[in-house]
Protein backbone atom coordinates (compact mmCIF):
# COMPACT_ATOMS: atom_id res chain seq x y z
CA UNK A 1 0.00 0.00 0.00
CA UNK A 2 0.78 3.72 -0.41
CA UNK A 3 2.71 5.39 2.25
CA UNK A 4 2.15 9.19 0.80
CA UNK A 5 -0.48 10.58 -1.78
CA UNK A 6 -0.30 13.65 -3.63
CA UNK A 7 -3.67 15.12 -4.90
CA UNK A 8 -3.65 17.15 -7.51
CA UNK A 9 -6.45 19.03 -7.54
CA UNK A 10 -8.33 21.43 -5.12
CA UNK A 11 -11.68 21.88 -3.87
CA UNK A 12 -13.98 19.97 -2.67
CA UNK A 13 -12.56 16.16 -4.42
CA UNK A 14 -9.33 17.08 -2.91
CA UNK A 15 -10.83 17.19 0.92
CA UNK A 16 -12.67 13.70 -0.68
CA UNK A 17 -9.76 11.96 -1.42
CA UNK A 18 -7.78 13.36 1.88
CA UNK A 19 -10.78 11.84 3.57
CA UNK A 20 -10.18 8.42 1.93
CA UNK A 21 -6.30 8.01 1.96
CA UNK A 22 -6.36 9.07 6.38
CA UNK A 23 -8.86 6.32 6.43
CA UNK A 24 -6.12 3.83 5.05
CA UNK A 25 -3.33 5.68 7.16
CA UNK A 26 -1.97 7.31 4.07
CA UNK A 27 -0.22 10.56 4.41
CA UNK A 28 -0.83 13.02 1.97
CA UNK A 29 0.06 16.02 -0.03
CA UNK A 30 -1.81 19.18 -0.85
CA UNK A 31 -0.87 21.59 -3.89
CA UNK A 32 -2.14 24.66 -4.52
CA UNK A 33 -2.33 27.95 -6.42
CA UNK A 34 -1.14 31.25 -4.62
CA UNK A 35 -4.83 31.59 -5.04
CA UNK A 36 -5.31 28.33 -2.78
CA UNK A 37 -2.81 29.44 0.21
CA UNK A 38 -6.13 29.35 2.75
CA UNK A 39 -8.42 26.69 1.39
CA UNK A 40 -9.68 23.59 3.14
CA UNK A 41 -7.42 21.05 1.54
CA UNK A 42 -4.36 22.72 2.06
CA UNK A 43 -4.89 23.13 6.00
CA UNK A 44 -6.15 19.65 6.25
CA UNK A 45 -3.45 17.64 4.39
CA UNK A 46 0.09 16.62 6.16
CA UNK A 47 2.03 18.94 4.03
CA UNK A 48 1.68 20.91 1.23
CA UNK A 49 3.67 22.57 -1.92
CA UNK A 50 2.29 25.83 -3.58
CA UNK A 51 2.72 24.89 -7.47
CA UNK A 52 2.15 28.10 -8.79
CA UNK A 53 0.15 31.45 -9.77
CA UNK A 54 -3.76 31.21 -10.01
CA UNK A 55 -4.47 30.30 -13.62
CA UNK A 56 -4.56 26.75 -13.84
CA UNK A 57 -2.35 26.83 -16.82
CA UNK A 58 0.47 27.58 -14.72
CA UNK A 59 -0.41 25.21 -11.42
CA UNK A 60 -3.29 22.71 -10.99
CA UNK A 61 -2.64 22.00 -15.05
CA UNK A 62 1.37 22.33 -14.54
CA UNK A 63 2.75 18.74 -14.76
CA UNK A 64 6.25 20.06 -14.15
CA UNK A 65 5.41 21.71 -10.82
CA UNK A 66 3.24 18.99 -9.71
CA UNK A 67 5.98 16.28 -10.53
CA UNK A 68 8.43 18.06 -8.64
CA UNK A 69 6.15 18.56 -5.88
CA UNK A 70 5.92 14.45 -5.98
CA UNK A 71 9.45 14.61 -5.84
CA UNK A 72 10.10 16.66 -3.19
CA UNK A 73 7.35 15.46 -0.59
CA UNK A 74 8.80 11.72 -1.54
CA UNK A 75 4.67 10.68 -2.12
CA UNK A 76 4.75 7.13 -4.22
CA UNK A 77 1.52 8.03 -5.91
CA UNK A 78 -0.84 10.76 -7.16
CA UNK A 79 -4.38 11.38 -7.06
CA UNK A 80 -5.75 14.00 -10.16
CA UNK A 81 -9.50 13.41 -8.58
CA UNK A 82 -11.56 14.73 -11.73
CA UNK A 83 -10.81 17.58 -14.26
CA UNK A 84 -7.65 19.30 -14.19
CA UNK A 85 -5.51 16.31 -15.43
CA UNK A 86 -7.50 13.68 -14.23
CA UNK A 87 -8.13 12.78 -18.23
CA UNK A 88 -4.52 13.50 -19.45
CA UNK A 89 -2.72 10.52 -21.09
CA UNK A 90 0.53 12.72 -21.15
CA UNK A 91 0.50 13.13 -17.54
CA UNK A 92 -0.18 9.28 -16.81
CA UNK A 93 3.04 8.47 -19.21
CA UNK A 94 5.50 11.39 -17.54
CA UNK A 95 4.25 9.80 -14.05
CA UNK A 96 5.26 6.14 -14.98
CA UNK A 97 8.99 7.45 -16.48
CA UNK A 98 9.26 8.76 -12.91
CA UNK A 99 7.99 5.78 -11.04
CA UNK A 100 5.17 7.43 -9.72
CA UNK A 101 1.34 6.07 -9.69
CA UNK A 102 -0.44 7.15 -11.89
CA UNK A 103 -4.54 6.86 -9.58
CA UNK A 104 -5.96 5.51 -12.45
CA UNK A 105 -6.21 3.76 -15.31
CA UNK A 106 -3.77 2.81 -17.75
CA UNK A 107 -2.61 5.81 -20.26
CA UNK A 108 -3.59 3.84 -23.06
CA UNK A 109 -7.14 3.07 -21.62
CA UNK A 110 -6.96 7.23 -20.88
CA UNK A 111 -6.16 8.22 -24.83
CA UNK A 112 -8.40 5.41 -26.30
CA UNK A 113 -11.53 6.63 -24.53
CA UNK A 114 -10.57 10.06 -25.04
CA UNK A 115 -10.41 9.81 -28.24
CA UNK A 116 -14.35 9.59 -29.25
CA UNK A 117 -14.34 7.56 -32.64
CA UNK A 118 -11.59 5.48 -31.22
CA UNK A 119 -14.13 4.73 -27.89
CA UNK A 120 -16.65 3.85 -29.81
CA UNK A 121 -15.26 1.10 -31.57
CA UNK A 122 -13.77 -0.44 -28.79
CA UNK A 123 -17.32 -0.27 -26.67
CA UNK A 124 -18.78 -1.88 -29.91
CA UNK A 125 -16.06 -4.43 -30.20
CA UNK A 126 -16.34 -5.15 -26.81
CA UNK A 127 -20.44 -6.05 -27.15
CA UNK A 128 -21.78 -2.45 -25.58
CA UNK A 129 -24.61 -1.50 -27.61
CA UNK A 130 -23.84 1.68 -29.60
CA UNK A 131 -25.81 4.38 -31.41
CA UNK A 132 -26.42 3.37 -35.36
CA UNK A 133 -23.95 5.73 -37.07
CA UNK A 134 -20.96 5.64 -39.23
CA UNK A 135 -18.00 2.65 -38.62
CA UNK A 136 -15.16 5.28 -37.66
CA UNK A 137 -14.62 9.29 -39.27
CA UNK A 138 -16.53 10.54 -42.05
CA UNK A 139 -14.43 11.94 -44.89
CA UNK A 140 -16.90 13.76 -47.81
CA UNK A 141 -19.96 14.45 -48.29
CA UNK A 142 -21.44 11.51 -50.37
CA UNK A 143 -20.48 9.20 -47.26
CA UNK A 144 -22.27 10.75 -45.30
CA UNK A 145 -25.36 11.34 -47.35
CA UNK A 146 -25.50 7.48 -47.88
CA UNK A 147 -24.85 6.57 -44.22
CA UNK A 148 -27.81 8.78 -43.09
CA UNK A 149 -29.72 7.90 -45.31
CA UNK A 150 -29.40 4.65 -44.37
CA UNK A 151 -30.07 5.38 -39.85
CA UNK A 152 -32.44 8.01 -41.23
CA UNK A 153 -32.49 11.59 -40.59
CA UNK A 154 -32.26 13.29 -38.06
CA UNK A 155 -28.60 13.08 -37.53
CA UNK A 156 -26.04 14.25 -35.24
CA UNK A 157 -22.54 15.29 -36.32
CA UNK A 158 -20.00 14.50 -33.52
CA UNK A 159 -16.42 15.76 -33.33
CA UNK A 160 -13.93 12.63 -32.22
CA UNK A 161 -11.89 15.38 -30.06
CA UNK A 162 -14.82 16.76 -28.97
CA UNK A 163 -17.09 15.18 -26.05
CA UNK A 164 -18.90 16.93 -23.30
CA UNK A 165 -21.03 18.33 -25.88
CA UNK A 166 -18.79 20.56 -27.80
CA UNK A 167 -18.47 20.08 -31.10
CA UNK A 168 -21.86 18.88 -32.34
CA UNK A 169 -24.52 19.61 -35.65
CA UNK A 170 -28.04 18.24 -35.98
CA UNK A 171 -28.87 17.82 -39.52
CA UNK A 172 -32.58 17.25 -39.74
CA UNK A 173 -32.89 16.63 -43.80
CA UNK A 174 -29.99 15.88 -46.41
CA UNK A 175 -30.38 19.25 -47.47
CA UNK A 176 -28.86 20.17 -43.55
CA UNK A 177 -26.09 17.65 -44.23
CA UNK A 178 -23.22 19.21 -46.07
CA UNK A 179 -23.16 22.37 -44.16
CA UNK A 180 -23.58 20.27 -40.78
CA UNK A 181 -20.44 18.75 -41.55
CA UNK A 182 -18.44 21.32 -42.65
CA UNK A 183 -19.07 23.42 -39.85
CA UNK A 184 -18.63 20.50 -37.61
CA UNK A 185 -15.23 19.96 -38.77
CA UNK A 186 -14.30 23.59 -39.13
CA UNK A 187 -15.25 23.71 -35.37
CA UNK A 188 -13.37 20.43 -34.31
CA UNK A 189 -10.60 21.84 -36.12
CA UNK A 190 -10.48 24.81 -34.72
CA UNK A 191 -10.85 23.88 -30.80
CA UNK A 192 -8.97 20.70 -30.94
CA UNK A 193 -6.88 20.98 -33.92
CA UNK A 194 -8.30 17.50 -35.18
CA UNK A 195 -11.25 17.67 -37.37
CA UNK A 196 -12.22 14.02 -37.41
CA UNK A 197 -16.10 13.78 -37.51
CA UNK A 198 -18.69 11.11 -37.13
CA UNK A 199 -21.86 10.30 -37.65
CA UNK A 200 -25.10 8.97 -34.99
CA UNK A 201 -28.44 8.78 -35.75
CA UNK A 202 -29.76 11.76 -33.81
CA UNK A 203 -31.77 10.61 -30.70
CA UNK A 204 -34.59 13.37 -29.96
CA UNK A 205 -35.48 12.66 -26.15
CA UNK A 206 -33.29 10.58 -24.44
CA UNK A 207 -32.10 10.36 -20.83
CA UNK A 208 -28.68 10.66 -19.78
CA UNK A 209 -27.79 7.10 -17.98
CA UNK A 210 -24.46 6.49 -17.44
CA UNK A 211 -22.84 2.85 -15.35
CA UNK A 212 -20.18 3.19 -12.55
CA UNK A 213 -17.38 -0.04 -12.85
CA UNK A 214 -14.39 -0.38 -11.23
CA UNK A 215 -11.72 -2.76 -12.65
CA UNK A 216 -8.53 -4.26 -10.86
CA UNK A 217 -6.27 -4.52 -14.49
CA UNK A 218 -6.60 -8.10 -14.22
CA UNK A 219 -9.08 -9.19 -15.93
CA UNK A 220 -11.73 -8.81 -12.86
CA UNK A 221 -14.78 -5.73 -12.91
CA UNK A 222 -17.72 -4.96 -10.60
CA UNK A 223 -20.56 -2.45 -11.99
CA UNK A 224 -22.18 -0.49 -8.92
CA UNK A 225 -25.46 0.02 -10.83
CA UNK A 226 -26.25 3.31 -12.79
CA UNK A 227 -26.88 7.00 -12.33
CA UNK A 228 -29.47 9.10 -14.00
CA UNK A 229 -27.91 12.73 -15.12
CA UNK A 230 -30.67 14.01 -17.64
CA UNK A 231 -30.77 16.80 -15.47
CA UNK A 232 -28.58 19.15 -17.25
CA UNK A 233 -27.91 22.64 -18.09
CA UNK A 234 -25.57 23.62 -21.43
CA UNK A 235 -23.76 20.06 -20.72
CA UNK A 236 -23.20 20.85 -16.84
CA UNK A 237 -25.28 18.42 -14.46
CA UNK A 238 -27.37 20.08 -12.35
CA UNK A 239 -28.84 17.13 -10.33
CA UNK A 240 -27.70 13.23 -10.13
CA UNK A 241 -29.45 10.69 -8.98
CA UNK A 242 -29.02 6.36 -8.31
CA UNK A 243 -30.84 4.31 -9.11
CA UNK A 244 -32.56 5.66 -12.72
CA UNK A 245 -36.33 6.36 -12.19
CA UNK A 246 -36.64 5.21 -15.71
CA UNK A 247 -35.33 1.35 -15.18
CA UNK A 248 -35.87 -1.63 -13.47
CA UNK A 249 -33.84 -4.20 -11.44
CA UNK A 250 -33.42 -6.39 -14.73
CA UNK A 251 -32.75 -3.50 -16.68
CA UNK A 252 -29.89 -2.51 -13.99
CA UNK A 253 -28.67 -5.64 -13.75
CA UNK A 254 -27.93 -6.37 -17.35
CA UNK A 255 -27.04 -3.05 -17.89
CA UNK A 256 -24.61 -3.38 -15.78
CA UNK A 257 -23.69 -6.69 -16.02
CA UNK A 258 -23.41 -5.98 -20.10
CA UNK A 259 -20.16 -2.85 -18.79
CA UNK A 260 -18.99 -5.20 -15.99
CA UNK A 261 -18.13 -7.84 -18.80
CA UNK A 262 -16.75 -5.49 -21.24
CA UNK A 263 -14.22 -3.41 -18.77
CA UNK A 264 -13.08 -6.72 -17.67
CA UNK A 265 -12.33 -8.03 -20.99
CA UNK A 266 -10.30 -4.54 -21.63
CA UNK A 267 -8.44 -4.86 -18.61
CA UNK A 268 -9.63 -2.23 -17.12
CA UNK A 269 -8.22 -0.66 -14.20
CA UNK A 270 -9.83 1.37 -11.66
CA UNK A 271 -13.18 3.45 -11.25
CA UNK A 272 -14.50 4.50 -14.59
CA UNK A 273 -18.46 5.12 -16.03
CA UNK A 274 -19.79 4.49 -19.19
CA UNK A 275 -22.05 6.95 -20.33
CA UNK A 276 -25.29 6.22 -22.17
CA UNK A 277 -28.40 7.40 -24.20
CA UNK A 278 -31.31 5.88 -23.05
CA UNK A 279 -34.47 5.75 -25.31
CA UNK A 280 -37.52 3.58 -25.44
CA UNK A 281 -36.58 1.14 -23.19
CA UNK A 282 -33.05 0.87 -25.13
CA UNK A 283 -29.06 1.88 -24.00
CA UNK A 284 -26.80 3.30 -26.38
CA UNK A 285 -23.33 4.06 -25.87
CA UNK A 286 -22.06 7.42 -26.46
CA UNK A 287 -18.85 7.98 -24.42
CA UNK A 288 -16.91 6.22 -21.66
CA UNK A 289 -14.96 8.79 -18.74
CA UNK A 290 -11.72 7.32 -16.98
CA UNK A 291 -11.76 8.96 -13.54
CA UNK A 292 -14.01 9.54 -10.93
CA UNK A 293 -17.08 11.64 -11.21
CA UNK A 294 -18.72 14.40 -9.47
CA UNK A 295 -21.72 12.47 -8.98
CA UNK A 296 -19.86 9.38 -7.36
CA UNK A 297 -21.71 9.82 -3.91
CA UNK A 298 -24.78 8.82 -5.06
CA UNK A 299 -23.33 5.44 -5.80
CA UNK A 300 -21.75 5.07 -2.74
CA UNK A 301 -24.89 6.13 -0.79
CA UNK A 302 -27.25 3.53 -2.41
CA UNK A 303 -24.34 0.86 -2.63
CA UNK A 304 -22.23 1.81 0.87
CA UNK A 305 -19.12 1.10 -1.73
CA UNK A 306 -16.19 4.03 -0.82
CA UNK A 307 -15.00 4.98 -4.61
CA UNK A 308 -11.65 6.35 -3.54
CA UNK A 309 -10.75 3.57 -1.35
CA UNK A 310 -11.10 1.26 -4.22
CA UNK A 311 -9.32 3.29 -6.38
CA UNK A 312 -6.28 3.51 -4.16
CA UNK A 313 -6.69 -0.21 -3.19
CA UNK A 314 -6.16 -0.95 -7.31
CA UNK A 315 -3.17 1.14 -7.98
CA UNK A 316 -1.60 0.01 -4.67
CA UNK A 317 -1.55 -3.69 -6.56
CA UNK A 318 -4.35 -4.56 -3.26
CA UNK A 319 -7.51 -5.51 -6.08
CA UNK A 320 -10.82 -4.78 -5.50
CA UNK A 321 -12.28 -5.18 -1.82
CA UNK A 322 -15.47 -6.79 -3.24
CA UNK A 323 -16.92 -9.22 -6.08
CA UNK A 324 -19.94 -8.55 -8.18
CA UNK A 325 -22.26 -10.68 -5.84
CA UNK A 326 -22.02 -8.65 -2.74
CA UNK A 327 -22.69 -5.51 -4.06
CA UNK A 328 -26.28 -4.33 -2.87
CA UNK A 329 -28.35 -1.80 -3.77
CA UNK A 330 -30.10 0.13 -1.19
CA UNK A 331 -32.95 2.77 -1.48
CA UNK A 332 -32.05 5.76 -3.55
CA UNK A 333 -30.32 9.03 -3.45
CA UNK A 334 -30.08 12.20 -4.95
CA UNK A 335 -27.47 14.77 -5.66
CA UNK A 336 -27.22 18.77 -6.36
CA UNK A 337 -24.40 20.44 -7.55
CA UNK A 338 -24.44 23.95 -5.56
CA UNK A 339 -22.56 26.15 -7.84
CA UNK A 340 -21.71 29.85 -6.75
CA UNK A 341 -23.97 31.51 -10.20
CA UNK A 342 -27.11 33.38 -9.80
CA UNK A 343 -29.81 30.71 -10.03
CA UNK A 344 -32.10 32.31 -13.21
CA UNK A 345 -28.79 33.43 -15.21
CA UNK A 346 -26.06 31.09 -14.30
CA UNK A 347 -23.43 33.89 -13.78
CA UNK A 348 -20.99 32.87 -11.49
CA UNK A 349 -20.45 34.96 -8.63
CA UNK A 350 -17.43 34.42 -6.60
CA UNK A 351 -17.01 36.27 -3.49
CA UNK A 352 -16.75 35.72 0.43
CA UNK A 353 -19.45 33.37 1.55
CA UNK A 354 -20.01 35.26 5.14
CA UNK A 355 -22.19 32.33 6.38
CA UNK A 356 -22.59 29.18 5.63
CA UNK A 357 -24.39 26.38 7.36
CA UNK A 358 -24.85 22.71 5.89
CA UNK A 359 -27.52 20.43 7.02
CA UNK A 360 -27.42 17.18 8.92
CA UNK A 361 -29.07 14.22 9.87
CA UNK A 362 -29.66 10.73 8.58
CA UNK A 363 -29.16 10.29 5.21
CA UNK A 364 -27.46 13.42 4.44
CA UNK A 365 -23.71 13.83 3.27
CA UNK A 366 -22.50 17.55 2.37
CA UNK A 367 -19.10 17.36 0.11
CA UNK A 368 -17.96 20.77 0.31
CA UNK A 369 -14.40 22.81 1.09
CA UNK A 370 -16.64 25.83 2.09
CA UNK A 371 -17.15 27.29 5.48
CA UNK A 372 -17.95 31.23 6.64
CA UNK A 373 -15.52 33.63 5.78
CA UNK A 374 -14.03 31.69 2.82
CA UNK A 375 -13.56 33.41 0.11
CA UNK A 376 -14.48 31.44 -3.64
CA UNK A 377 -11.57 32.90 -5.49
CA UNK A 378 -12.79 33.67 -9.61
CA UNK A 379 -10.46 31.39 -11.35
CA UNK A 380 -11.69 27.86 -11.35
CA UNK A 381 -15.34 26.32 -11.36
CA UNK A 382 -18.37 27.35 -9.08
CA UNK A 383 -19.14 24.05 -7.26
CA UNK A 384 -19.50 25.35 -4.03
CA UNK A 385 -20.35 21.64 -2.69
CA UNK A 386 -22.45 19.03 -2.95
CA UNK A 387 -26.12 17.95 -1.16
CA UNK A 388 -26.00 14.26 -1.67
CA UNK A 389 -29.11 12.53 0.86
CA UNK A 390 -30.01 9.00 0.42
CA UNK A 391 -33.40 7.38 1.70
CA UNK A 392 -34.87 4.05 1.55
CA UNK A 393 -37.16 5.13 -1.48
CA UNK A 394 -36.91 7.58 -3.65
CA UNK A 395 -40.18 9.46 -2.16
CA UNK A 396 -38.22 9.12 1.17
CA UNK A 397 -34.97 10.68 -0.40
CA UNK A 398 -37.55 13.70 -1.71
CA UNK A 399 -38.86 14.07 1.27
CA UNK A 400 -35.36 14.39 3.07
CA UNK A 401 -33.99 16.52 0.53
CA UNK A 402 -37.05 18.77 0.85
CA UNK A 403 -35.64 19.72 4.49
CA UNK A 404 -31.82 19.31 3.89
CA UNK A 405 -32.00 22.46 1.47
CA UNK A 406 -33.92 24.14 3.60
CA UNK A 407 -31.71 23.52 6.18
CA UNK A 408 -28.83 24.85 4.16
CA UNK A 409 -27.36 28.55 4.25
CA UNK A 410 -25.06 30.10 2.09
CA UNK A 411 -24.85 34.10 2.50
CA UNK A 412 -22.99 36.46 0.76
CA UNK A 413 -22.92 35.44 -2.69
CA UNK A 414 -25.61 34.08 -5.38
CA UNK A 415 -25.92 30.59 -5.36
CA UNK A 416 -28.02 27.75 -6.90
CA UNK A 417 -29.99 26.85 -3.86
CA UNK A 418 -33.32 28.48 -4.99
CA UNK A 419 -33.38 26.37 -7.97
CA UNK A 420 -32.91 22.96 -5.72
CA UNK A 421 -36.00 24.32 -3.82
CA UNK A 422 -37.92 24.91 -6.98
CA UNK A 423 -37.09 21.82 -8.63
CA UNK A 424 -37.82 19.38 -5.44
CA UNK A 425 -41.53 20.94 -5.70
CA UNK A 426 -41.78 20.03 -9.57
CA UNK A 427 -44.54 17.77 -10.48
CA UNK A 428 -42.25 16.23 -13.27
CA UNK A 429 -39.35 16.05 -11.08
CA UNK A 430 -41.03 13.96 -8.26
CA UNK A 431 -42.62 11.51 -11.03
CA UNK A 432 -39.19 11.00 -12.35
CA UNK A 433 -40.56 12.16 -15.78
CA UNK A 434 -37.55 14.13 -17.36
CA UNK A 435 -34.88 13.86 -20.21
CA UNK A 436 -31.59 15.39 -21.39
CA UNK A 437 -33.78 18.64 -22.66
CA UNK A 438 -36.38 19.10 -19.66
CA UNK A 439 -34.45 21.67 -17.44
CA UNK A 440 -33.19 23.92 -20.37
CA UNK A 441 -37.51 23.53 -21.07
CA UNK A 442 -38.28 23.90 -17.90
CA UNK A 443 -35.80 27.40 -17.17
CA UNK A 444 -36.57 28.81 -20.58
CA UNK A 445 -40.92 28.67 -19.05
CA UNK A 446 -40.07 29.81 -15.95
CA UNK A 447 -38.47 33.18 -17.15
C1 LIG B 1 -26.28 12.67 -28.54
C2 LIG B 1 -27.58 13.21 -28.41
C3 LIG B 1 -28.56 12.70 -29.24
N1 LIG B 1 -28.27 11.74 -30.14
N2 LIG B 1 -26.04 11.71 -29.45
C4 LIG B 1 -24.15 15.67 -25.53
C5 LIG B 1 -22.94 15.49 -24.72
C6 LIG B 1 -22.23 14.34 -25.26
N3 LIG B 1 -21.72 13.55 -24.21
C7 LIG B 1 -23.24 13.60 -26.07
N4 LIG B 1 -24.38 14.43 -26.17
C8 LIG B 1 -25.47 14.06 -26.87
N5 LIG B 1 -25.27 13.09 -27.77
C9 LIG B 1 -27.02 11.26 -30.21
N6 LIG B 1 -26.75 10.31 -31.13
C10 LIG B 1 -27.81 14.20 -27.47
C11 LIG B 1 -26.75 14.65 -26.69
C12 LIG B 1 -27.07 15.67 -25.72
C13 LIG B 1 -27.02 15.40 -24.34
C14 LIG B 1 -26.59 14.19 -23.86
C15 LIG B 1 -26.52 13.93 -22.50
C16 LIG B 1 -26.93 14.90 -21.62
C17 LIG B 1 -27.36 16.12 -22.06
C18 LIG B 1 -27.41 16.40 -23.42
C19 LIG B 1 -27.85 17.62 -23.87
C20 LIG B 1 -27.90 17.87 -25.20
C21 LIG B 1 -27.51 16.90 -26.13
Amino acid sequence: MFQKILIANRGEIALRILRACKELGIKTVAVHSTADADAMHVRLADESVCIGPPASRESYLNIHQIVAACEITGADAIHPGYGFLAENAKFADILAAHNITFIGPSAEHIRVMGDKIEAKRTAKKLGIPVVPGSEGAVREDGEAKRIAAEIGYPVLIKASAGGGGRGMKVARSEAELSQALSTARTEAGAAFGDDAVYIEKYLEKPRHIEVQVVGDGQGNAVHLGERDCSLQRRHQKVWEEATSPALNVEQRMQIGETVSRAMADLGYSGAGTVEFLYENGEFYFIEMNTRLQVEHPVTEAITGIDLVHEQIRVASGSGLSLKQEEVRFLGHAIECRINAEDPKTFVPSPGTITHYHTPGGLGVRVDSAAYTGYRIPPYYDSLIGKLIVHGRNRVECMMRLRRALDEFVVDGINSTLPLFRDLVENVDVANGDYDIHWLENHLAESQ
